[in-house]
């Protein structure tokens, strides 16, 4: 790994902004400050980052590459799903290993970790509870204790697949506490969802217009606050993955006004597309958007906004899971067989700059904190990941606030033949990207290098986790000795 010295640029963090120059040595960052003041090894490379912010590289917290899932695979595999994230300027992501029903933790934790070999950019992994009995209890230990996974993704939808019924929910959530890892839920409410789906089709409804009619708002609301409320009797700290709507953002903000650990994510599609794409005429673009939680009525993207600025929601991330045209046809006669999904893994960094600081809602180090640093120290990543400073991986974004781009399929590294996000022009553009030290996207050229990128591995939260919950454990009544 060579050197690279970054020159004059404003190294933005998230909770402070400076002029400085960054000196990147195997694959670390090793010094920032006043270039003048250090020796230079011959032969480093030099960019210079005049106009440019040098943040860390965004975090994504929330793909699926390499996904089989509806009856069919993601279209984009770990290389060309963590090459877009490089192209756009993520350099980490943390995707999801689903175990099948029935089938052993540690089995799918290896058939994913295998899958991610040719990764070109670091990632890590959470894994799903699908299913629950004393092998799965046994197994998250294993995961926590010698894997680094330190997190437990829990589905409240998808009835008859991969949904948890509350007993599990409980069951799990006590064995996060045990461990120190962090449970995080899917939540939309599977029993509804799936009576409405079959109301749908019973009254000829089967088109991708039926999708968001049978996923509202409530459903989402609902299993949001059932999650927080099991969380809130076990003690244990919770997150919500991909809060869509204003329904789940006001659960997770009267839980935090209690004084509960709630944590909220939020999807840069959710924060700009709305639900007309679902009324769309051709059918192929309707099927596009097929995803869960479904894009929701504007009204919603403001309370997803505020929430943001607020400090009430955390994290942005994209549920990157890409099928193309022919997959989403799959569901041409009913839309319950749509694939799921939809891309942006590569779009979400400039979506959200372009609607997020250029329009004055967030600071440059607020999108810092919300692209990066806080998923870093949710999951237990930070400062490793998610901060501009000597010791930390050289994972990092040199963005241009003026530079412009129009998002495309036609353009864009993701497999997928569709962009959600097509034909809108963002202002605010990675210029180069760095992965452990090294430059993988220059000005429009991406060098990702297949199996370059590393399993991280996130160490559980571990005593102080349970320490924080057994405060929440005393307010419970004590036996009565008689
Ligand atoms: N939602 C999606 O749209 N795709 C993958 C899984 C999910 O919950
Ligand atoms: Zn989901
Ligand atoms: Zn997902
Ligand atoms: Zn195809």
């Amino acid at each position: 790994m060579g050197n690279v010295l970054i020159k004059g640029g404003t190294v933005v963090n998230a909770d402070y902004q400076q002029r400085a120059d960054v000196l990147c040595a195997g694959g670390k960052i090793v010094a920032v400050g006043d270039a003048a003041e250090w020796d230079i090894p011959a032969g480093t490379e030099t960019l210079d980052a005049g106009g440019l912010y040098v943040m860390p590289g965004g975090i994504d917290p929330h793909t699926h590459m390499n996904f089989p899932f509806m009856g069919t695979t993601t279209v984009d595999d770990f290389y060309s799903g963590t090459s877009a994230a490089l192209a756009g300027g993520t350099t980490t992501i943390i995707d999801f290993v689903i175990p099948n029903p029935q089938q052993p933790l540690m089995e799918a934790y290896h058939q994913w970790r295998g899958w991610a070999e040719k990764a070109a950019s670091d990632y890590s992994f959470h894994v799903a509870i699908t299913w629950w009995d004393e092998s799965v209890r046994r197994d998250m230990g294993t995961l926590v204790r010698e894997e680094g996974v330190n997190s437990f993704k829990h589905f409240m939808a998808y009835k008859n697949a991969i949904m948890c019924d509350d007993e599990t929910l409980m069951n799990s959530f006590r064995r996060c506490l045990e461990l120190g890892a962090m449970p995080t839920v899917h939540a939309e409410n599977g029993e509804m969802v799936y009576l409405l789906q079959q109301e749908m089709l019973k009254q000829g409804i089967t088109g991708p217009e039926a999708h968001p009619l049978s996923r509202p708002p409530e459903v989402e609301g609902e299993a949001a606050n059932r999650a927080i409320t099991v969380a809130s009797i076990m003690g244990v700290p919770i997150y919500v993955v991909h809060v869509s709507c204003r329904e789940s953002a006001e659960a997770i903000a009267r839980a935090r006004n209690r004084g509960q650990r709630v944590y909220g994510e939020v999807l840069a599609g959710h924060l700009v597309i709305d639900d007309s794409v679902y009324r769309h005429p051709d059918f192929t673009v309707a099927a596009a958007h097929v995803m869960s939680p479904p894009f929701r009525d504007k009204s919603h993207q403001s309370a997803l906004w505020h929430g943001l600025q607020s400090g009430q929601l955390h994290t942005t991330a994209t549920d990157h899971c890409t099928f193309c045209a022919s997959q989403k046809a799959m569901g041409s006669d009913s839309f319950t067989k749509i694939p799921n999904g939809c891309g942006g893994v590569e779009e979400r960094m400039a979506v959200i700059w372009d609607a997020g600081v250029n329009s004055g809602r967030l600071t440059p180090s607020e999108f810092v904190a919300i692209t990066s640093a806080n998923t870093a120290r949710l999951f237990n990543l930070y400062p490793r990941k998610g901060c501009v400073a000597p010791g930390a991986d050289a994972d990092l974004v040199l963005w241009d606030p003026a530079g412009s781009k129009t998002l495309s399929a036609a353009t864009h590294h993701s497999r997928n033949d569709f962009n959600v996000f097509e034909g809108r022009t963002v202002t605010g553009v990675p210029v180069f990207t760095l992965s452990q030290g090294v430059v993988v996207w220059a000005d429009g050229e991406l060098r990702a290098r297949e199996g370059a990128g590393r399993y991280i591995k996130r160490p559980a939260f571990g005593p102080d986790f349970s320490a924080a919950a057994a405060w929440e454990r005393q307010r419970a009544p004590q036996a009565v000795a008689r």
